[in-house]
Formats: C-alpha cells, structure tokens, sequence
C-alpha cells in the first residue's frame, strides 16, 4: 500500500520552531512495520506544492493529523488531495477526537479516527488493502454504502454513510503495552529542516533535537486540558524499551537534545528512578533532556529530582496554573501551593533549572486573583516563568462552562486557538477579556523586569548566544500589545507552551 502521512500547515504565529510530529512518526513506523510504501508530508517544512506531491506519489490511503489551529488547514490539504485522485482520507489527533462529527461530516473527508491512533491506522489500511485487491473498480465510496458492512468492526471511528448518516463505532481500548510499538519513525521525515525544540542547548545553535514519549495518558483530568480527549489510563513503557530509544536517538541520529514529552513522565517515580539508572549506567546521561510539559509537583520530591538531574535532565517545567487556592481546587489540579513550594525549592537545591507554567483567566479568576498567580509566580521565581492566557479548547470542562454558563468565546475561527500574545481568547463573569490582557501583560512586565532578573538575564551565557531570541522576548515584555496581525507578521518567539 502507497501510505501518504501528512501534518497540515500551521506554524505558529508566536512561535517559530517547527518540530517533527511524534504522532505521525509513530503512524509512519507502524505502517512500515505493515509492510507499507511510506511519505511523510509536513506542510511546515515543505516546498513542493501538496498536488503536485500527490500526483506523483499516488498514495492510496492518506492520513492528516490535527489539533485544533491545524484543523482547517487539515481540510484545505484533503480537498486538494481528492481534486487529484480517490485516495481514503483518515483524519485523527486532539481536535476531531474532541470532534469527530465536524470533520467526518465534510465530503473531502472519509474516515475520523478518534483517540490513540495506531491501530486503527494500520487496521484500516489492511482493510483498504484487502478491499482493494479482489476489485479493480473500486472507489473510497463503496466504503460507505450503508448496506455495505466493510468498515464494521473498526473501533474508535466516525464516518459518513452515503445516505448522510454520522456513525460512530465503539471507543478502541488504549494500547495495553506500548513496548510493543515500533520506535518513531524519523528517517520519513526531512530532519534538516526543522528547528530545535526548545533552546535547551547552550553552545549549540538549532542543534539536533529530538522527542521522545516514554508514557501515554494521565490519570489527572485538570479542567483546562485537553489530555480528557485522550486515554484516561496512564500506561508506561519498560525502562529499558525507553533507553534503546534514548540510545538510538543519541547514537543512530544523532541527538544534541531531548525533549521527553509525557504528560505527567513521574507518575510513577519507581520507573523514573529505574530509567535514571540506566541513563547514568549506559552513559546516555552525556545528552541534556528536559520533560518540556513539566511533571506533577506533588510526585516531584528531591530524591527523584536529583536523580533526574544525575542522568542528564537539565530542567523541569511545572504546571502552577494559578496562585489562588479556591481556583487551583476548582481546575481539579489535585496539588496544594505547598506541593508547588516544595517542588521548586528542591529543584532548584539541587541544580535543575525551572519552568513554570501560569494561566491567567482561568474561570473564576478576577483582580484580586490574578494578583496572587502574578505574587506566587514571582515568589517561585523560576528560570522561565511563562503565562498564557487560557483558551477553552472543545472536549475540556472549561469549554463546556463557558458554553453553558453564560461565557462568551472571543476567538471564532479554529485557526485563531493558539496562545497568540496579547489577546484574551475568551471571557466568563468579572474574567473580562481587558482584565486577562491587562494583568497577562503586567504579570510579564512584573515578573522580569525585577533588578534581580535584570541582572540574572543579563548574566547568563545563553542571553548572548541566543541575542536575537532574547531581544525578541524582552521586547515582547516591554512594549505594548500588538495586534493578532502583526504578531503573526514578526513571528515572534515564546518559551514552550502546549
Ligand atoms: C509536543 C507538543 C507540542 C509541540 C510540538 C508539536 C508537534 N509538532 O508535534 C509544540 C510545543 C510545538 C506544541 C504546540 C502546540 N500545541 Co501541543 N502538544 C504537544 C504534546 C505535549 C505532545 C504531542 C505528541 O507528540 N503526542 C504524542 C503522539 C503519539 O500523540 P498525537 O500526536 O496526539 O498522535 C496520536 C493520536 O492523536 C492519533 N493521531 C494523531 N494524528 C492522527 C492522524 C491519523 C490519520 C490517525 C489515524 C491517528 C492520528 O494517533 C497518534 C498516535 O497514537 C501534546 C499533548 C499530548 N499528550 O499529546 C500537546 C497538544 C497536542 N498540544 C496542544 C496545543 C493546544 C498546542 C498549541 C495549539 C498551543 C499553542 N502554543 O498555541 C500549539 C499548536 C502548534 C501547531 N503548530 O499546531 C493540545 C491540543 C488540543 C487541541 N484541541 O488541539 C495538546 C493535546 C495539549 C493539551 N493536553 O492540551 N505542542
Ligand atoms: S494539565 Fe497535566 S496533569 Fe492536568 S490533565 Fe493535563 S496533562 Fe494531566
């Protein structure tokens, strides 16, 4: 089967990294494994036109991945496909399993795959093929004859019947053991071409970077999150299938940095301890990696952290979310402030570098509020102390109070649901869209401009190595908001957020 894998376009307007997608990697490992025909197609890092491509290559099945800036463009991608050839079109990713109706109703799509993708990714390429092979005159709408039973029995999928009907099959249980998948398949992609994850080297510019994910899901449902679109079952990988990865990141291609991308990696901190070991034992330790979307700070004690740091973690993020503890308890964070403390104290005791990630107008929130995530961010004081302003994205709880309780969405268009700066995405109650803008932009202003950070800024060797990124930043700091436009227009940079 000629299999086509394609991530639609959407650099971001505040950011400028591109990075392999890890999810398609993973389609483009288990397709090959099949024994499929594999292209990778990332309209991010591209520079021949999608048509052009697809012309050429006559894929038979084609897989677009999207979250939910991406979605529209994950459309643009399948009609431009199909006014070339019948080729199946599978959608998946965050949006259309938060969604699937929308996508699945669209004529330039034909299947949505909801959740956790591999199997059914691979199950439905079988299908095709085997559909296919007896039966020179098909087409993708036999497919979808209502009194055709081809695609019963394929779990975790949406689809049209031709007789306009939305079908939904049964959820796919989430991968019991994930030693069993192939490792990321990166040779698919055009490496050279993107950028570092995140500036996590100090002497290196744009050095190699990669992306590992050593468990899957989160048994925590924060009401903010889109992780509650995915697998509940938090599931890990042995130590040791993660560390032949690590190893063939650092050896094979050649990794100046890592970037463990889990949604909580220390959930179960017997397994970082283990993984720590072999890291230090195997010598893997010599690469710095970051957790980039931080871990739990209650499970973050200083034991663990120190391990961490001793197997070659330079720096961890983690989620503050708000310096208020009636908000805290509302968002479901399940951490007290005193967690919080502790985890940043014993970070930083044992040499980590710190992140933390901050949300202002989260629901509830008003002035006084606000104040106190602005005093507790600075109280932390961490390295990179980052604050957006919230975005309800659909499939989360906040999403669904603020459609039900009288909230309004400034943003319409999905393209517009990224963390673009200055802009407040949305509003509910005394949470006004001037109030988020305003203490967003004094909460950076306060936090950096302290004499102390002047100075620590100033101080430090990657301040000079990454001068432009760092002029861009404190420019972004100091002066006033611009318009969505015109910051799509600079391009400009931000620390990690997801
Ligand atoms: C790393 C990461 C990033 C990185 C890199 C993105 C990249 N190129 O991969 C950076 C920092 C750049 C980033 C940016 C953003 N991110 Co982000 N990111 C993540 C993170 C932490 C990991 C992604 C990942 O690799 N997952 C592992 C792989 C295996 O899973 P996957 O990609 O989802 O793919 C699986 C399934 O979704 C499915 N699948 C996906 N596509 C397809 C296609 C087909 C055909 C099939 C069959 C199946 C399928 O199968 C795959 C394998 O199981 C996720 C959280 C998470 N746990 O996934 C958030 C997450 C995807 N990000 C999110 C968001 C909101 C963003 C931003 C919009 C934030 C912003 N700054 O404004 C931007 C958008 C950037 C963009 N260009 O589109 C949300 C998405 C919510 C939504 N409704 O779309 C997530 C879910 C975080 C969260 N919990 O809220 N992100
Ligand atoms: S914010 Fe973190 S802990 Fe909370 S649900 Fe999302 S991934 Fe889990």
């Amino acid at each position: 089967m000629r299999v086509l894998l394609i991530n639609p376009r959407f650099q971001l307007p505040i950011d400028t990294r591109t990075t392999p997608h890890l999810g398609i990697a993973y389609l483009a490992a288990v397709s090959e494994r099949r024994g499929d025909e594999v292209r990778v197609f990332d309209l991010d890092v591209e520079d021949v036109r999608l048509t052009d491509f697809v012309r050429e290559y006559q894929p038979e099945i084609v897989g677009i991945t999207s979250n939910t800036p991406q979605v529209k463009q994950g459309w643009l991608a399948a009609r431009e496909i199909k006014s070339v050839l019948d080729a199946l079109i599978v959608q998946g990713g965050p949006h259309v399993s938060a969604l699937p109706e929308e996508s699945a109703a669209r004529a330039e799509i034909d299947i949505v795959a909801r959740g956790e993708g591999e199997e059914t990714w691979i199950e439905l390429c079988a299908l095709l093929e085997r559909v296919k092979s007896g039966n020179p005159k098909f087409t993708t709408r036999d497919l979808f004859d209502p009194a055709s039973k081809i695609l019963q029995g394929v779990l975790g999928i949406t689809h049209q019947t031709l007789d306009g009907k939305i079908l939904h099959s049964p959820e796919r249980p989430p991968i019991e053991d994930l030693d069993t998948l192939p490792f990321p398949a990166y040779k698919y992609f055009k490496m050279a071409r993107y950028t570092s994850l995140q500036p996590a080297i100090d002497a290196i510019e744009m050095g190699k970077s990669y992306s590992i994910m050593t468990s899957r899901g989160c048994p925590y449902r924060c009401t903010f999150c889109s992780q509650s679109v995915m697998a509940e079952k938090w599931r890990a990988r042995s130590a040791a299938n993660v560390v032949q990865e690590w190893r063939h990141l650092i050896e094979d291609l050649g990794a100046q940095e890592i970037g463990v991308l889990d949604d909580s990696a220390n959930i179960n901190r017997a397994r970082v301890h283990e993984l720590c070991d072999l890291l230090i034992a195997e010598k893997l330790n010599r690469v710095p990696w970051i957790p980039i979307n931080g871990i739990r700070a209650n499970l973050a004690d200083e034991d663990l952290l120190r391990h961490m740091k001793a197997a070659g973690c330079i720096r961890v993020a983690f989620g503050v979310e708000t310096g208020d503890a009636a908000i805290l308890k509302s968002i479901d964070k399940r951490v007290t402030h005193d967690q919080i403390r502790a985890a940043f104290k014993n970070a930083k005791k044992v040499g980590l570098e710190t992140v933390g990630f901050f949300i202002i107008g989260l629901p509830g929130d008003n002035e006084a509020t606000m104040e106190k995530t602005i005093r507790f961010a600075c109280e932390l004081d961490p390295l990179v102390a980052n604050f957006s302003m919230l975005t309800p994205y659909p499939g989360t709880q906040v999403w669904e109070q603020v459609h039900r309780n009288g909230g309004r969405m400034i943003v319409k268009d999905w393209e517009d649901y990224v963390f673009f700066e200055g802009k407040a995405r949305y509003e509910i109650g005394a949470t006004t869209a001037e109030l988020q803008e305003r203490k967003w932009k004094e909460a950076y202003r306060r936090f950096y401009l302290r004499p102390h950070r002047i100075a620590m800024t100033l101080a430090r060797k990657s301040t000079w190595q990454h001068f432009p990124r760092t002029l861009r930043m404190a420019l972004k700091i100091v002066l006033p908001k611009k318009t969505k436009d015109e910051v799509k227009a600079v391009g400009e940079e931000t620390p990690v957020v997801c």
